[in-house]
């Protein structure tokens, strides 16, 4: 196959390092913690570790603040901690893939002090400043995180654009300065052996403010493909690393643009239109609506189907997101069931799998009792604000529990102990209560475990290439229960069938004739799943991946 790539062949791992582990008791994990866990990842058979950044940072967005992009936050080590890191994951066959901020910096970046002294700073250009209109904001345009996305300069007079907190001035990528300055900063991370770069809402980085447009500007697509030539591709390295553009307002149209490879931009795209189904149109994602399966099943198979020339993201999870068991799953009575189940639909599907820190264990989401304990700066503006506008505390509280970009960031839970061995310091933010059940000790020593589902199918696309490369052909469209489709590749052919509730079903798969062909469990989250397909009783949350061969007469 001449398009086959490591990337297409790979699964990747999130790791958010300042809840991932910590190694010196100051509360923060940090790069020697990861360090100790390569082994571990070796074990699962992860091929590369996306670390959420790790560049120095004042920390108002959690790093994705960058003050230095070429040097290591001092919470999370030094850059020996980050040489031996990549040096000891390429020892184990696992590459590091580095979060690169490029729409906007920090306001404690040097291009920013420096920016901000006066209107004829030479480094001024690189944000985008405009002047007061009757004494107020240039426009209406708001911030991600509550409030105007314009900010009074006091000493110039001017206000800066920041779509993020105030703390995150955006960058002018109509300067060319801009452009060969992240160019170099690529080129740096590059020489320093990385796999590829997951790049931060780039979809932002062709903005045209005057015309309050944010994402999918004019110029987007040409930034991209330049940025490739001058950084992706400085080294000839272009076609071997990856590159994953996060994308909110892709479709199928934009993602192509985006990872056709005669384009020469991103290798793929994370899209989050599965992700965002239980929003109601054109309010916030704190107003929630009840999932309807058949909106999920639609949107990931007309991705599967419709997204052809280029290669697809798969993912639940990230450190924005809720977790996906309690999201999409049942975190209570049947979260194993349901956790594995969710993994197999999505694992099974055509595609990269990303697979976030905890979500291999079955990791939930978080209720703390009182603000104070969040730590989240999207989390904390909204509440200030909805306090403000009258809303009920229970109300806003209750919206936290379901969104909150927390629920995916309390500590990583190791073992039983104390801290649930993430830390033996005091945790930057509190660990889930439930670590005691939940944790990657026990699940080690569970044969059933979630972990052991998450590594028995992410050896799947080692061992049968037709995960990777198969055809995807869905049945059963129109059952609310059950997401089933059929993956072919070659003579290989495998059914994956998922029950996506707490129901007992019997189904038909009509297209099988149990007398014709031989059915093999592959992987199953019930011990004794039926290998007879005529009439399938399928119990809660029931997924199996079944292979299926034509017998010869
Ligand atoms: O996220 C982009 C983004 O749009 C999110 O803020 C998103 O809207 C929100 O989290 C949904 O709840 C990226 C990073 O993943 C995020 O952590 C950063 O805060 C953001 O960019 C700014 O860099
Ligand atoms: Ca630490």
């Amino acid at each position: 196959m001449s398009d086959r790539r490591w990337w297409k062949e790979a699964v990747i791992y999130q790791i958010y390092p300042r809840s991932f582990k910590d190694s010196n008791k100051d509360g923060v994990g940090d790069i020697p913690g990861i360090i100790e866990k390569l082994d571990y990842f070796k074990w699962l058979g992860v091929d590369a570790l996306w670390l959420s950044p790790v560049y120095k940072s004042p920390n108002d967005d959690n790093g994705y603040d960058i003050s230095d992009y070429f040097d290591i936050m001092d919470e999370f080590g030094t850059m020996e901690d980050m040489d031996k890191l990549i040096a000891e994951a390429k020892k184990r066959d696992i590459r590091i893939i580095m979060d690169m901020v490029f729409n906007h910096t920090s306001d404690e970046h040097a291009w920013f002090i420096e920016a901000r002294k006066s209107k004829n700073n030479k480094y001024r250009d690189y944000y985008i400043w405009r002047d007061p209109v009757d004494g107020k904001e240039p426009n209406d345009m708001g911030s991600c995180f509550s409030g105007s996305a314009w900010q009074l300069d006091e000493q110039t007079g001017q206000y800066y654009l920041h779509i993020f907190s105030k703390k995150q001035p955006d960058l002018n990528w109509e300067n060319v300065k801009v452009r060969k300055s992240v160019a170099e900063i690529v080129e740096f991370w590059l020489d320093k052996g990385v796999g590829g770069f997951r790049l931060d809402v780039i979809e932002n980085i062709g903005k045209i403010p005057d015309e309050k447009i944010v994402a999918n500007g004019p110029k987007l697509h040409e930034y991209i493909h330049e940025l490739y030539e001058n950084g992706f591709n400085a080294r000839g390295t272009g076609e071997d690393i990856v590159t994953i553009g996060e994308c909110w307002s892709a479709d199928i149209d934009i993602a192509t643009k985006y990872t056709a490879p005669e384009n020469k931009e991103l290798s793929m795209v994370f899209q989050f239109e599965h992700i965002s189904l239980d929003e109601q149109k054109g309010k916030a994602k704190w107003d929630t609506k009840e999932l309807d399966p058949l909106d999920l099943k639609r949107v990931l198979y007309k991705w599967q189907i419709e997204h052809t020339k280029g290669w697809n993201t798969l993912f639940w999870d990230n450190h924005d997101l809720p977790r996906i068991v309690s999201h999409y799953g049942n975190d209570g009575e049947y979260r194993v069931e349901s956790a594995k189940m969710l993994a197999t639909l999505l694992h099974g599907m055509k595609g990269t799998p990303f697979i976030y820190q905890g979500e291999e264990i079955g990791m939930t989401n978080i209720q703390f009792d009182d603000i104070v304990e969040y730590r989240d700066i999207e989390t904390l503006n909204m509440y200030k604000e909805r306090i403000a506008a009258g809303y009920a505390k229970e109300d806003i509280m209750k919206s936290i529990y379901i969104k909150s970009r927390d629920n995916a960031r309390t500590p990583m839970q190791w073992t039983c102990g104390k801290n649930a061995g993430f830390t033996d310091g005091n945790p930057w933010i509190g660990v889930n209560e439930n670590y005691r059940e939940i944790n990657v000790e026990k699940s080690l020593a569970d044969e059933n475990s979630v972990l052991h589902h998450y590594k028995k199918l992410i050896n799947l696309r080692k061992t049968d290439k037709a995960f990777v490369y198969g055809e995807f052909t869905p049945i059963l469209m129109e059952d609310k229960d059950i997401f089933a489709y059929y993956r072919t590749y070659g003579k290989d052919k495998f059914l994956i069938i998922c029950n996506f509730y707490g129901r007992d079903r019997i189904i038909e798969v009509a297209d099988v004739d149990d007398t014709k062909v031989k059915t093999e469990i592959i992987l199953s989250n019930y011990a004794d799943s039926s290998k007879k397909l005529e009439k399938l009783p399928l119990r809660p949350y029931e997924a199996v991946i079944y292979k299926i061969d034509s017998i010869v007469l």
